[in-house]
């Protein structure tokens, strides 16, 4: 009995479908937020007026069950509660109504806090969990599918940049595309507008950076694309009908790399298709990134651990991430990371060298954990030097 009580604790949210783990669950976008109880055997979904029908056309799923909120409304103005908000008078007569006051209830850790300080006020007994809807991580093969078409149509944004920087002309320090002075805000806007015409859209915007800007990992790029120097393109679209993204780098030099540079990208290179190949389920994601971690250091770079003074050159970031929803989700792959990797895992692999006087050089792929091992989703030239 106290097991099965265990197994069905409920669990609320309350948000929009901007929250990856409500648009898993509803499918739809949905602008405004709202409620959502999960009983375990059932979802119910609370929508008013504008969403309800629209919601009810669309929805297949039978476990999930879209709930009008009238009822819930007028019940809930009939509240005696002095400065208390309609939100707050709405939650707390759901919580009655769906007999949640008093039982222990799962939130998120993105639950509001006004919210969350009103209901216990009011004897609800809410758990805070990180992972409201764990099953996200592991991808079903509907989901690899969508991820393998955002993948596949990335590789268009690439051939873009690629053509753009062929058909460059170096003149002193900067090229010339067209007539004009070729820019990072150039190029990230040619690239969102193409992405856009293939069913993709950049909510967290795209990295196009040269120089010593793609010696800042995160660096988005600003003026000039610089002959002779690398160019990091990092790009990661989320289709626009299923929700899920894409996270592909590719580093290009427009010109004569140095030598420095040159042996950056065969280091990174080599650990990126070394550690690739360790991804298999069972294996610790720390172990992953150690693998990347011992090439780069045998290649004579720094891996931003103990022996740097602030860590801010070498390989300094983790090896990948999960890809989903979100563009950074569960696993991480990281030498912090506690997580294992397991079959259904989509990650990244995309070791790195930042150092400002060379520049910045960075590969990424999307890589699929597979039953044996891996498959790389991600199947795109690693071209260099662009002539
Ligand atoms: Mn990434």
């Amino acid at each position: 009995m106290r097991v099965a009580y265990y197994i069905l604790m409920p669990k609320v949210r309350f948000a929009s479908t901007q929250d990856p783990d409500l648009f898993y669950i509803v499918q739809k976008r949905i602008a405004d937020p709202f409620f959502l109880v999960d009983t375990g055997a059932k979802k119910y979904v609370f929508l008013n007026v504008l969403e309800i029908d629209a919601f009810k056309e669309h929805n297949t799923n039978p476990n999930l069950e879209a709930v009008v909120l009238d009822d819930l409304i007028r019940k809930s103005r009939n509240l005696q509660l002095p400065n208390t908000s309609p939100l707050n008078k709405l939650a707390l007569t759901l919580f009655q109504e769906y007999e949640l006051l008093h039982k222990q209830v799962t939130v998120s850790k993105h639950f509001p806090l006004d919210l969350a300080d009103f209901l216990r006020s009011q004897g609800a007994n809410l758990t805070v969990t990180d992972q409201f809807m764990p099953e996200r991580r592991r991808k079903t093969s509907e989901e690899i599918a969508h991820i393998r078409e955002a993948v596949r149509q990335t590789y268009t944004a690439f051939e873009l940049i690629e053509t753009v920087l062929r058909q460059s002309v170096i003149k002193g320090d900067t090229l010339e595309y067209e007539g004009e002075v070729l820019t990072s805000e150039y190029l990230r806007q040619e690239v969102e507008l193409h992405l856009f015409k293939q069913g993709l859209e950049s909510p967290e915007g795209l990295i196009i950076s040269c120089g010593p800007h793609a010696a800042m990992p995160h660096h988005g790029g600003t003026g000039p694309i610089r002959p002779h120097q690398t160019i990091v393109c990092d790009i990661f679209p989320r289709d626009r009908v299923s929700g899920y993204f894409a996270d592909i780098t590719r580093t290009f030099v427009k010109g004569t790399p140095s030598v420095k540079a040159i042996a950056m990208y065969e280091a990174v290179k080599s650990a990126q298709m070394e550690a690739t190949k360790a991804v298999k389920p069972g294996i610790a994601a720390s172990e992953v990134h150690a693998v990347a971690a011992d090439i780069i250091k045998a290649a004579g770079f720094d891996t931003g651990d103990k022996s740097l003074p602030a860590g801010r050159q070498g390989f300094i970031h983790g090896l990948g991430h999960g890809v989903g929803l979100e563009v950074h989700e569960s696993p991480s792959v990281s030498p912090y990371s506690n997580d294992t990797l397991e079959e259904g895992d989509i990650i990244t692999v995309e070791p790195g060298l930042y150092y400002p006087e060379w520049g910045g050089v960075r590969l990424e792929d999307v890589v699929a954990v597979t039953l044996n091992g891996y498959e790389n989703l991600t199947n795109y030239p690693r071209n260099f030097i662009i002539p």
